[in-house]
């Protein structure tokens, strides 16, 4: 069967499985072709698989809005963080010359980046939206260099089916499957709006997912870790989000 007629089939299998009585069948259709997220045993469970899978089949390439330049937010509303921690204070003391992203796991060469490393990659810009699941959004340009540039440079392993990322404050981490972490719009950012990315909106360095909701776009990334299982994460629910009610796949 050629991909398309295949990729129809399993479209048409789910979209007519949706209704009521669907939901067991769209499991295990999302099951049998592997798209099941991590979190398919948790809150939400069934009709989580269902929105991934469905999601996953019909715009697996597509790409986020872009904007205008005249579209870009006045006054961009960037969360409050209470308080730092120690750790982060000290490299924002040091101006953040001492910051790394640590690349490990499934890669050929896990590697440290500073910024100035990150800096020699391919730069480019997007004006997309951040929207949260509380219901505000904004527009803003996003610089920076896609995260598959990273992980072509490390040499991500042909098993790997995850990118997990972490923050230096401890409470956000999150993951994505290897068609979001390659998607051409996904970026780990150090500019916005023509200057540098400042505290108050992940500075100094940030990953935006423009096609999954706001809370996918974790600040202060450190750490990134590629993974065929998220097993072993947490407590195994792919990130963060799950373990306090919200949805692991924030597809918009
Ligand atoms: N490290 C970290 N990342 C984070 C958050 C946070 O509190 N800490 N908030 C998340 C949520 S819920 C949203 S909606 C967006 C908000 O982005 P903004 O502050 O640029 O508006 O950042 C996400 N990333
Ligand atoms: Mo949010």
């Amino acid at each position: 069967m050629s991909i398309i007629s295949r990729r129809k089939l399993i479209t048409t299998g789910l979209v007519a499985t949706a209704g009521a009585a669907g939901i067991a069948t769209a499991a295990h259709l999302t099951r049998r072709y592997g798209l099941i997220p991590p979190d398919s045993n948790g809150f939400f469970g069934p009709g989580e698989s269902l929105t991934y899978a469905t999601q996953r089949i019909l715009t697996r390439h597509s790409l986020a809005r872009e904007f205008p330049r005249s579209m870009i937010s006045e006054k961009p509303f960037g969360n409050e963080v209470a308080s730092f921690s120690d750790a982060f204070k000290h490299h924002q003391a040091a101006g953040f010359s001492d910051w790394n992203l640590w690349v490990d796991g499934m890669v050929a060469h896990p590697t440290a980046f500073s910024l100035s490393d990150l800096k020699t990659f391919p730069t480019h810009s997007q004006i997309t939206e951040v929207a949260c699941e509380e219901g505000w959004s904004y527009v803003a340009e996003w610089i920076g260099t896609p995260l598959v540039n990273v992980l072509d440079a490390v040499g991500v392993l042909p098993q790997a089916r995850y990118v997990v990322y972490f923050s230096i404050e401890p409470a956000w981490w999150e993951s994505i499957d290897m068609a979001d972490a390659t998607h051409p719009q996904t970026f780990l950012t150090m500019g916005m709006n023509d200057g540098d990315l400042p505290v108050q909106f992940g500075g100094p360095l940030r990953l935006r997912l423009p096609r999954q909701l706001g809370y996918k776009s974790v600040k202060y990334i450190n750490h990134i870790t590629v993974t065929d299982s998220m097993k072993r994460f947490g407590m195994g629910l792919g990130s963060a989000s799950p373990e306090t009610g919200y949805a692991w796949y924030a597809g918009i």
